[in-house]
């Protein structure tokens, strides 16, 4: 089976994959951090940061070549941009601010085939990187893309059940950021707060009541593993930025 495909017969195994972060708008860096020891997955960030539609398309098979999935996060409600991510061979999509059931509903209008969605047909790179026959790919690609819905809103997490009961959506990714401005009326960032941490167990045992999936994003490996610990089993650590600054800071020590 394609590293393409694994991702989601991994997380369905119920293992937990941590994940990189990448948002530097060069494809080398995902392809590099591919092959550290410890990653299961890398995610292409297109809400957030520099890196572009053209940077994910060359990202999804370097990171392939290195054996493992590629996930992509899209810009707040760009479903097209879902459609063609997934053409071009990325394991799942991380959707933004998902707010209701309709935001749900759109998002899995371009991510799943009919008769769950609309996604149209022309999985070019996925063909390839697979290895399946078109028929084949037709047949099982709602089961193996899989799709995030970002839950990091106050209205997100009241509509967590409505949001996790949408067939066609097949995990919760929780920002913790986003969810503490909102948890806050807009007064706080604070990732680590109690507030995001009660969400996170309320999110984690919601999603698993649904028997969905579960994953969020972390800053380090001490909150990653307390993630894992409530359930979630998709967990990015840090970023490509994160990674350099702390590099650098690492290895500065000790010159004087
Ligand atoms: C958040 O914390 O709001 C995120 O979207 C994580 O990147
Ligand atoms: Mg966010």
């Amino acid at each position: 089976m394609s590293s393409v495909q694994q991702f989601a017969a991994d997380l369905k195994a119920g293992q937990s994959i941590f994940t990189h972060w990448c948002g530097i708008p060069h494809p080398s860096i995902a392809g590099l951090l591919a092959r550290e020891p410890g990653f299961g997955a890398v995610v292409v960030d297109l809400q957030h940061n520099p890196a572009d539609f053209a940077m994910a398309l060359q990202a999804i098979p370097l990171v392939a070549a290195a054996g493992k999935p590629c996930v992509v996060r899209i810009p707040v409600g760009e479903f097209q941009t879902a459609s063609r991510l997934l053409d071009a061979g990325a394991s799942g999509i991380i959707a933004p601010m998902i707010n209701s059931v309709e935001d749900a509903r759109r998002f899995v209008e371009f991510t799943k085939f009919p008769p769950l969605g609309g996604r149209s047909w022309g999985p070019v790179g996925a063909l390839a990187l697979t290895g399946l026959a078109p028929t084949e790919y037709f047949r099982t690609a709602n089961d193996f893309s899989v799709t995030f819905a970002m839950i990091e809103t106050r209205e997100a997490l009241d509509a967590i059940d409505d949001i996790l009961a949408v067939d066609g959506i097949d995990g919760i990714f929780i920002g913790p950021s986003d969810l503490s401005i909102g948890l806050s009326g807009g007064t706080v960032l604070d990732p680590l707060s109690p507030a995001v941490d009660a969400a996170l167990d309320h999110a984690g045992a919601r999603a698993r009541a649904a028997g969905k999936f579960a994953g969020a994003y972390t800053g380090t490996g001490e909150r990653a593993a307390d993630n894992v610990r409530r359930g979630f089993g998709f967990v990015a650590i840090g970023s490509d930025t994160a990674f350099l600054k702390a590099g650098a800071a690492a290895l500065r020590k000790g010159a004087g």
